[in-house]
C-alpha cells in the first residue's frame, strides 16, 4: 500500500473510532477510553488532515467548529410545526388527561394506556435535520412554525452526531429535542465570567439559550452545552416503529442521545409514581428539570388523537411547583473573590422556596443590579436553588 492510500485508510479509522468513543460517552453514558487517550487520537486526525487537507470532510469530528462568524440568522420555515405541551399542575389535571383520552379512544374500563415517561429538561427546543445520515439543518423552535437556522452552532455540540451510525436511518429524518447546559459546565462558566469581571447568566437555562444564538460558533463551541432528543418532526419514510418508546430507542441506535430516564409507565397510578420518583431525584440530576412528559406510546392512538391548536392531545407535562417565592432584601453587600472579583449578594428575609431556606441571593454583578433595580427594603421574587442560594 502507498503512504496516501494508508493515509486515507488512516483517517477513515480514526474517524470511526473517535465517532465510536463519542457515542459511548454521550448516547451511552459508558465510556470506554480515558479523555487524554480521546484527545490523543483526535489530534492525530488533526494532524493527518492538516498534513493532507484534500481529505477533510465536512462531517469529520474535527469539523464541528467553522472559522466564520455570521453576519445574521436566517430564517426557517419547519418542515412540520414545532409542537408545544399542555400542562398539567396537579394529579388531578393528570387524571382529567387521562379522561379526555380515553373518551376519544372510546376505551372500555378495564384497557390501559402505555405512556413514554421522561423528565422535561429545561433548555431550548431545536429541531434537527438528517438527509441521508448527514446533519443538514438545525433550527430554533421560533414561533413553532418558523425558528433561525442554528447549524453551525449545534454541530459544535458534542452530543449532536454529525452523521448518523449504521445505513438502516430514513432518507429524511428529523428530530426534535433540547438543547442544554449540564450545571456543573453552568457554573464552571459562570465563576470564570466573574473571575474577568464580565456579565454572568442567570441560570443554565440563559446560558444555554445565549450559547446558541451566538453570531461566532467558535463561541458557542467554548460553551458546554449538551443535547438530548425526544421527538420527530419530518421522517421519510414513516414510520420508523408502531410505538413512541420504540421509535426513541431507534434513533439510540443511530448514535443520537435520548434521556436515561426515560420509562415506559401504564396507566394513570403509573404516570404518578414515575413523578414522584422524579422529583426525589430531581436535586441530584446533573441537569435542570421543570416537570416530566407523558406521551401516549401507541403511535396510532396519537394519530387518532391528533391535536389542539399547537398541542398535541396525546402529551402532557405535568410541571413541578414553581420554585419562586416573595421575599425582602435586608442589604446588598459585596464579596471579594480570590481574584479580587467583586460580587454583590443580597441578604434577604429568610425564605423557604425549592426545599431549601433561602437567604442570599448573588446578585451576579452591578450591571445585574442595575437593570433589576435591587435596593435595600424591597421586596420581589426569585427562582429556587438556582441562583439564589
Ligand atoms: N422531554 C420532553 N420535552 N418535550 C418538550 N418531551 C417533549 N416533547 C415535546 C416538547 C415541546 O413536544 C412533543 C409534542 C414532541
Amino acid at each position: 500500500m502507498n503512504r496516501t492510500a494508508a493515509v486515507v485508510e488512516r483517517i477513515e479509522a480514526l474517524r470511526n473510532e473517535i465517532n465510536y468513543h463519542s457515542r459511548q460517552y454521550y448516547v451511552f453514558d459508558e465510556p470506554v477510553i480515558p479523555d487524554t487517550e480521546y484527545d490523543r487520537l483526535f489530534r492525530e486526525l488533526q494532524n493527518l488532515e492538516a498534513e493532507f487537507p484534500q481529505f477533510i470532510i465536512a462531517d469529520s469530528p474535527t469539523q464541528r467548529v467553522g472559522d466564520t462568524p455570521l453576519a445574521g440568522f436566517n430564517e426557517v420555515t419547519h418542515s412540520l410545526p414545532m409542537l408545544s405541551l399542555d400542562n398539567a399542575f396537579e394529579e388531578d389535571e393528570m387524571g382529567e388527561f387521562e379522561r379526555r383520552i380515553r373518551d376519544r379512544l372510546k376505551l372500555d374500563g378495564g384497557e390501559k394506556i402505555s405512556y413514554l415517561a421522561e423528565p422535561k429538561l429545561d433548555g431550548l427546543a431545536v429541531s434537527l435535520r438528517y438527509e441521508q445520515g448527514r446533519l443538514v439543518l438545525g433550527a430554533t423552535r421560533g414561533d413553532g412554525s418558523r425558528g433561525e437556522d442554528v447549524t453551525s452552532n449545534v454541530r459544535t455540540i458534542n452530543a449532536v452526531p454529525l452523521k448518523l451510525q449504521g445505513n438502516d436511518w430514513p432518507p429524511v429524518l428529523e428530530v426534535r429535542g433540547e438543547v442544554f447546559m449540564p450545571r456543573e459546565g453552568f457554573e464552571a462558566l459562570n465563576k470564570h465570567a466573574r473571575e474577568l469581571g464580565e456579565k454572568s447568566f442567570v441560570n443554565p437555562r440563559n446560558a444555554a439559550a445565549g450559547s446558541l444564538r451566538q453570531l461566532d460558533p467558535r463561541l458557542t463551541a467554548k460553551r458546554p452545552l449538551s443535547f438530548y432528543t425526544y421527538g420527530f418532526g419530518e421522517v421519510a419514510p414513516a414510520p420508523i416503529a408502531s410505538t413512541q418508546s420504540e421509535s426513541i430507542y431507534r434513533l439510540r441506535h443511530w448514535g443520537l442521545p435520548i434521556s436515561p430516564l426515560q420509562e415506559v409507565v401504564t396507566g394513570i397510578q403509573e404516570c404518578i409514581n414515575y413523578y414522584l420518583q422524579i422529583v426525589q431525584q430531581r436535586d441530584t440530576l446533573p441537569y435542570d428539570i421543570d416537570g416530566v412528559v407523558f406521551k401516549v406510546d401507541d403511535l396510532n392512538r396519537q394519530q387518532q388523537l391528533g391535536f389542539i391548536s399547537r398541542a398535541p392531545r396525546w402529551a402532557i407535562a405535568y410541571k413541578f411547583p414553581a420554585q419562586e417565592e416573595m421575599t425582602q432584601v435586608e442589604s446588598i453587600e459585596f464579596q471579594v473573590g480570590r481574584t479580587g472579583a467583586i460580587t454583590p449578594v443580597a441578604r434577604l428575609n429568610p425564605v423557604f422556596v425549592g426545599g431549601v431556606t433561602v437567604s442570599n441571593a448573588t446578585l451576579h454583578n452591578m450591571d445585574e443590579v442595575m437593570r433589576k433595580d435591587v435596593r435595600p427594603g424591597e421586596t420581589g421574587g426569585g427562582c429556587g436553588s438556582y441562583p439564589v442560594n
